[in-house]
């Protein structure tokens, strides 16, 4: 039998039908941003939703593919833009498309291996391809909802782990009301 073949996707309202949505509140990402006491001060005041993603999971053979629309809402942490948790896929050879649907965002891309870094737009009409091997993180330098689909093989997997014990090299910060790639 056929599992859902068609979903239907709204990029102003952020939704998709069908699909299992996760939310992921600032007190999710312990440890990820720089500024410590501008993370722990938002948290206690408000801990905000900073984004929530909806995944469809037809099948998960493997030669099958996952895909999930994220909206990722529009702040910062001290200087730091809001942004994802960020994630190697466990099964490490596992390359991702993401497609940027609405807002002003970019995609954070590490080689793990080498350290390699690179920041790539990501806005309606663009489309970013993240190699096997590169841990990948969103964010949202502009100040609306940023909205995109990110496009998987099944059996990707989400390796956070090897994130929490050692974080990307960069960050990204505001510098003169703009993005500004910089050493951790
Ligand atoms: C999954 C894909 C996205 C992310 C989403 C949230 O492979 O890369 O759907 O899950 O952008 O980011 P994170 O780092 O919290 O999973
Ligand atoms: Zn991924």
């Amino acid at each position: 039998m056929f599992p859902d073949l068609s979903q239907v996707y709204d990029s102003t309202s952020a939704t998709l039908t069908g699909g299992n949505r996760v939310e992921r509140r600032l007190s999710d990402l312990a440890g990820c941003f720089q500024d410590e006491a501008a993370w722990k001060a938002l948290v206690e005041e408000s801990d905000p939703l900073l984004y929530a993603v909806t995944a469809v999971e037809p099948e998960n053979h493997a030669g099958g593919l996952h895909y999930g629309l994220g909206v990722l809402y529009p702040g910062r942490v001290g200087e730091e833009y809001v942004m994802t948790k960020g994630h190697l896929h466990t099964w490490r050879d596992a390359a991702e498309v993401y497609i940027g649907l609405r807002g002003e965002g970019a995609m954070l891309l590490e080689d793990w291996e080498s350290g390699e870094s690179r920041l790539e737009p990501l806005r309606a009409n663009s489309i970013v391809y993240v190699p096997g091997n590169t841990a990948h993180r969103t964010i949202n330098v502009g100040s609306e909802p940023l909205v995109y689909i990110g496009v998987y093989p099944a059996q990707a997997g989400h390796d956070y782990a090897a994130i929490a014990q050692r974080n990307f090299r960069k960050i990204v910060v505001s510098r003169d009301g703009a993005p500004s790639l910089q050493d951790r």
